[in-house]
């Protein structure tokens, strides 16, 4: 039996932080198995915002690609592929932006949030959840792992598939996303409400995950917390003790729950800090160590053309459908 296809991605726009690994990579781990696994790098979504360096997009694709395959995601379960490679994204794109409404993308909150951060805003970050559709319906995407700041996409893919759908046919298979249950929502550390980013201003607040041990210490032990004084979880009035709890599960691999249980009583914020970091460096160091190995050889460059081949024929063949029935050709 065919298996259902999964499809998801991080974009090249900076180091990866514990947030990607907790909102996006933790669940391609699980459901590689399960699913035929698309796993690409968007490094066309990254120039929707200014980048201060281009020729680091390049620099970070691979390494992207060199710590997907540390954190032991399997070339044989997962179609890795870098998105400016595969030609039908772009293309597939258009079509569909004309048939998104702008009233639609103006909904879209990560470009109310992103445009505050800039002065001149390119088209492209306001269009870019509709490249993003393109991206999920050109491989008859099931599920569409992300973490919760995605979701609003997905739903926008959705909504775009149903109505291409009505007017010309079942063309594209509706996708779903799937939010993890912890961890969808990993705060920065100096600034608790926000969302912990790769290109956030103050990297105190985001732990990446080439961090070395001290640089992780460091960064959790002066992670913002509260005056009160008790471990207990209240995301509302206690966000950074609520942040810390959530990593700690993410990482120890339990359920929020039992998280919070172990630290039941502690009066101490040293030890739950302590013990947030030693989890998180017990996770990254072997993912750590694999990753400088993996970068030195072709790996990386092997399993991305191998990926590309079967990403642009999948891709072509549905942009190819998708073409004639909006009316193109001779
Ligand atoms: N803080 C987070 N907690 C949980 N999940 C997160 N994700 C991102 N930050 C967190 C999830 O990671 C995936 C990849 O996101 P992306 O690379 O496409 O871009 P993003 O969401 O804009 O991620 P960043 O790290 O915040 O990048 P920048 O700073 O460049 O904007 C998505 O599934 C996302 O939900």
């Amino acid at each position: 039996m065919n298996k259902k296809r999964l499809l998801s991605g991080l974009q090249p726009s900076g180091e990866l932080t514990l947030g990607n690994y907790c909102g996006s990579i933790k669940q391609f781990l699980e459901y590689q198995k399960e699913y035929d696994s698309f796993l690409f790098i968007p490094d066309m979504h990254t120039i929707t915002v200014p980048q201060k360096d281009s020729n680091l997009i390049a620099e970070r694709t691979r390494k992207l690609a060199a710590i997907y395959l540390a954190c032991g995601l399997d070339p044989d379960n997962c179609t890795f592929f870098i998105q400016s490679e595969v030609p039908a994204h772009n293309q597939l794109a258009w079509i569909l932006e004309c048939f998104t409404y702008m009233g639609e993308l103006n909904r879209m909150t990560q470009f109310k949030d992103k445009s505050k951060k800039y002065k001149n805003i390119g088209c492209g970050l306001f269009t870019y959840p509709v490249l993003m559709a393109a991206d999920i319906l050109l491989y008859d995407t099931n599920v569409v792992p992300v973490g919760l700041d995605q979701k609003q996409h997905v739903e926008l893919a959705r909504e775009i598939a149903q109505r291409m759908n009505n007017k010309f046919g079942d063309i594209f298979v509706i996708p779903e996303p799937i939010i993890p249950t912890i961890g969808a929502k990993i705060k920065d550390l100096q600034y608790p409400t926000k969302k912990m980013s790769k290109s956030a201003d103050d990297a105190n607040g985001s732990i990446f995950l080439l961090d070395t041990e001290d640089e992780i210490r460091r960064k959790i032990n002066r992670a913002v917390t509260d005056s009160d004084g008790k471990v207990w979880y209240d995301e509302e009035n206690k966000p950074g003790i609520a942040n810390l709890l959530t990593i700690y599960s993410v990482f120890e691999n339990i359920p929020l729950k039992s998280a919070i249980e172990r630290f039941e009583g502690c009066e101490r914020y040293g030890d739950l800090k302590k013990a947030v970091a030693d989890s998180i460096v017990n996770a990254l160091k072997p993912m750590q160590e694999k990753y400088y190995d993996i970068i030195q050889t072709k790996l990386v460059d092997e399993v991305l053309d191998k990926g590309r081949e079967r990403a642009n024929k999948i891709a072509s063949e549905k942009y190819d459908i998708v073409r004639k029935l909006v009316g193109f050709g001779r």
